[in-house]
């Protein structure tokens, strides 16, 4: 029974590592957030069906999400991992510029491996203390890139459906 649910997504879930890629999937897919879990070797993924209002009604989507589990390091995995992704999240850490700044490069691969897929582009870490680029260069960024813009916290779980639920609804209305 393929049954309950109108579209089925591969998404992923892109960045440096240590921006809170599998946090904010787990927090998303199982409801936690896990301060120890070890980092994932490879590539893992997690699903999770929701609905979303769309411009047709409320429709349902079963998400797969690829989590990169380290692959930042392993560049021979990536052309499985991007294969077939139809929609993604590009997550930095506000308290890292570092991981700001490397946005380019992570988008300049989906364009190369997936082009022109619809992207939510995501500065996690919103709970802590220090950030390191302000809101509005964030926003610029993604304005600039034609993304969506959400801040969010795995830790606190703020905003992180609306993340994932904004990059369904972009899926379901524009492609
Ligand atoms: P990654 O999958 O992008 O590599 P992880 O990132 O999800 O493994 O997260 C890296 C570290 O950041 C983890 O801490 C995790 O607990 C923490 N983290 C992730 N999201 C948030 C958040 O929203 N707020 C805060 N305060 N921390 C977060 P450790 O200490 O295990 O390295
Ligand atoms: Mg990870």
């Amino acid at each position: 029974m393929s049954g309950d649910y109108d579209y089925l997504f591969k998404i992923i879930v892109i960045g440096d590592g240590a921006v809170g890629k599998t946090s904010l999937t787990v927090r998303f897919s199982q409801g936690y957030f896990k301060e120890d879990y070890k980092m994932t070797i490879g590539v893992d993924f997690a699903v999770k069906t929701v609905s979303v209002n769309t411009n047709n009604g409320l429709k349902t989507a079963k998400l797969q999400i690829w989590d990169t589990g380290g692959q930042e390091r392993f560049s021979y995995i990536r052309p499985l991992y991007y294969r077939g992704a139809m929609g993604g999240l590009l997550v930095y850490d506000v308290t890292k510029r570092e991981s700001f700044e490397h946005l380019e490069n992570w988008l300049e691969e989906v364009g190369k491996h997936c082009p022109s897929i619809p992207m939510v582009m995501v500065g996690n870490k919103t709970d802590m203390p220090g950030r390191a680029v302000s809101l509005e260069e964030a926003l610029e960024y993604a304005i600039n890139h034609n993304m969506v813009y959400f801040e969010t916290s795995a830790k606190e779980g703020t905003n992180v459906e609306a993340a994932f639920g904004d990059l369904t609804r972009i899926l379901i209305d524009y492609t």
